[in-house]
């Protein structure tokens, strides 16, 4: 078993319902055991800032499957759910987009998988959510309440649980 996280986001439908459904259909995954969700966040967007506010989470995850085999669900979940990459601009709009943070201590520089995630410290729309579920607030040997200070938090919304 290999504790990951992922963290999820989109901007483009009913976002909280998708992510909720993205969430529910990992857990039910074989190899996939649910082990803490964050909050929903509501955050300005990054990369592309002409675009709607995203709606970003992240979970916590133990496994038994592989890296590789692990993206390879994470990105059937994101085409179940209506995700078309060969319709989408770099960090622009999408439906739901799924990357792997952290997948125990790896180290992986491949050019489909890299792992920790290259911007996973330059983006305060995944460090908050990670911060609320992360076993004692690290990842990759790095402090995340230290990574958020150096990050723009402003306008990030942690929203109540949905109705
Ligand atoms: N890939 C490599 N490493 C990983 C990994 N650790 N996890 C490869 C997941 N995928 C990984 O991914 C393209 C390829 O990266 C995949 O095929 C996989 O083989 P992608 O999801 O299309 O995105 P990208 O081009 O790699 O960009 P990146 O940096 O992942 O950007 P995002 O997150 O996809 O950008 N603003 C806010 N507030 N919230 C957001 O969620 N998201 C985006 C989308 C832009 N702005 C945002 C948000
Ligand atoms: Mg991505």
């Amino acid at each position: 078993m290999t504790r990951a996280y992922l963290a999820l986001g989109g901007n483009v439908g009913d976002s909280r319902a998708l992510l909720a459904r993205a969430v529910d259909i990992l857990a039910q995954t074989p190899g996939v055991t649910l082990a803490a969700r964050s909050s929903d966040y509501r955050t300005p967007p990054w990369g592309v800032t002409e675009q709607a506010p995203f709606i970003n989470l992240a979970i916590a995850i133990d496994t038994t499957l592989a890296p590789l085999a692990l993206l390879t669900r994470v990105q059937e979940v994101e085409r179940a759910l209506g995700r078309d990459r060969a319709n989408e601009q770099r960090w622009g709009p999408r439906t739901v987009d799924i990357d792997i943070i952290a997948y125990g201590d790896l180290t992986l520089n491949e050019p489909g998988l890299e792992l920790p995630h290259p911007r996973l410290f330059e983006r305060a729309f995944v460090l908050m959510p990670l911060a609320e579920i992360a076993a004692g607030g690290r990842i990759a040997g790095r402090d995340l309440r230290e990574a958020l200070r150096g990050v723009d938090t402003a306008g990030i919304e942690r929203l109540p649980p949905r109705a």
